[in-house]
């Protein structure tokens, strides 16, 4: 029944085949962390069956992310958060080099580039788009090397962080995050408190201002952490300005303008001696505007089953989801296990009996050394795995950040073996009740 209806299992790889038709029972959109992940479990599952499963990515090179909050600031370089796609991805799975460009969701088709493939499960893991253009003079000022802008959020801007950083001598520092949804929430102000680190170990904290302007009305979603962020950046005395959106920069004259959400209409312009911005972000175009999304351009999945809300073939996770967790790989690590479980319901004619309650995780990076290790669920209520505090700074959090995340990521996560820590905070915490999602 499925298999390649007009062209062998091998030409799949290869952009040249034009227009080729191909069906599976397995179709996952996007190699990222949760496209690799989904794939891994259902290659698994379906080792002996060829074709079974498709994931369509057009990228050479897959990046861990969650690294580049170091990378930034100058620990560990670009080389140790890549591997070619092609030894990240599940060998038993087909993989179509190409990009998704539509959909057919009455007849179960996806139209790629060069490609239209029928499938019996769909899974859509395509990630977040970064819109480097949607703030005038912010990708001019990344590409002029004297303009002092610079950010962690892309492969092509993260090394050029750090020496920006390191060139810093006085004058403002400042540190954005953008009027939008955006990965991983905690990384524009750890970024902060990174280079904030390094200028005082360097001796020259007195002569910068270090600003964060936040577009959020609090410093972090949860308040147990929140609390504790405070205390940080008053300790350090670092400037923090709520509901300030950056709206354009004059990399020229190293000046950059921002409005005040609460009154926007108010507008102003500062100078800054370093300019870290973390772009606005969306849901990427190809998803936005057809029946298979919210307002926003999310794909609307339901937030307990991670199911369509309308089409019960169509599954979803990752950072292009509508579910409303704190958009990051921690997520998806429980989010995977949900959205294989409840397939595999589906498939055999069972009731989908797996609910994802919205856990998300952020390793708060305050300093070089400390982290706060966030953990909460959709009710922003702490979810913590170890038997410490994790809303005090603590080493451990920060070598976890390090070295045990990207192990577990390249090594188990991307294998389909890593659903979260659940497991360890039962046995840390066996009497907690799980809450109502
Ligand atoms: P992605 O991993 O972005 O993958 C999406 C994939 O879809 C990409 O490979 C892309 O090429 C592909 N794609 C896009 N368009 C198409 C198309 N048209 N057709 C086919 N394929 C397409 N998370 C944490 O848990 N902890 C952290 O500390 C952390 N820190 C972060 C710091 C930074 C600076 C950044 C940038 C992210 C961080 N994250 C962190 C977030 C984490 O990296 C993301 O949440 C995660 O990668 C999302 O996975 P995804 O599969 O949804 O999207
Ligand atoms: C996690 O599972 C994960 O995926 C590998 C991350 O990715 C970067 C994380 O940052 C975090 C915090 C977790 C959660 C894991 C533990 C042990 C708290």
């Amino acid at each position: 029944m499925y298999g390649i209806v007009r062209s062998s299992s091998r030409i799949l790889k290869f952009q040249n085949v034009r227009y080729a038709s191909h069906s599976c029972k397995i179709l996952v959109l996007g190699g990222g962390c949760g496209g690799c992940t989904i794939a891994a479990k259902f290659s698994k599952k379906y080792k002996d069956q060829p074709n079974h499963v498709i994931i369509v990515e057009p990228c050479e090179d897959h990046y861990y992310q969650p690294i580049f909050t170091l990378i930034g600031a100058g620990v560990g370089k670009l080389e140790s958060a890549r591997k070619k796609m092609k030894d990240v991805l599940p060998k038993d799975a087909q993989w179509l080099k190409d990009s998704v460009v539509g959909f057919d969701p009455e007849n179960c088709k996806v139209t790629t580039k060069n490609h239209t493939i029928q499938y019996e499960i769909l899974i859509v893991a395509l990630g977040l788009q970064t819109n480097w253009n949607a703030i005038p003079g912010l990708a001019e000022g990344l590409e002029n090397p004297d303009a002092q802008v610079c950010s962690i959020y892309g492969p092509n801007t993260v090394s050029k962080v750090f020496e920006k950083i390191k060139r810093t001598k006085n004058g403002s520092a400042l540190f954005t995050f953008p009027n939008s949804p955006i990965k991983c929430p905690g990384a524009p102000q750890k970024i902060a408190y990174l280079a904030e680190d390094y200028w005082r170990k360097q001796k020259r904290r007195y002569a910068i201002n270090v600003v964060y302007n936040t577009t959020l009305p609090v410093i972090f979603g949860v308040k147990k952490y929140a609390d504790s962020l405070w205390e940080v950046c008053k300790r350090r005395n670092i400037n923090v300005n709520l509901q300030t959106n950056l709206v354009e920069i004059k990399p020229d004259k190293k000046e950059a303008v921002f409005q005040n959400l609460k009154n926007p209409e108010k507008k102003w312009t500062t100078e800054y001696s370093l300019l870290h911005v973390s772009p606005p972000m969306s849901a990427p175009d190809v998803l936005k505007s057809n029946s298979l999304t919210n307002e926003a351009g999310f794909l609307s999945v339901s937030p307990k089953t991670l199911q369509h809300t309308k089409y019960s073939n169509i599954y979803g996770l990752g950072d292009c989801t509508s579910s409303p967790n704190s958009k990051t790989m921690a997520a998806i690590a429980p989010q995977s296990k949900v959205v294989y479980k409840n397939i595999m319901a589906t498939l055999e004619g069972k009731e989908m009996d797996h609910c994802y309650d919205g856990y998300a995780s952020c390793p708060l990076v305050t300093a070089y050394g400390k982290c706060i290790l966030a953990e909460f669920d959709y009710n922003l209520q702490p979810r913590e795995t170890f038997p410490f505090d994790q809303g005090k700074e603590s080493h451990a959090a920060y070598l976890m950040k390090k070295e045990a995340f990207p192990f577990i990521y390249w090594n188990l996560m991307l294998r389909g073996h890593w659903n979260g820590p659940k497991i360890f905070r039962n046995i840390f915490h066996p009497f907690e009740k799980t809450p109502e999602v």
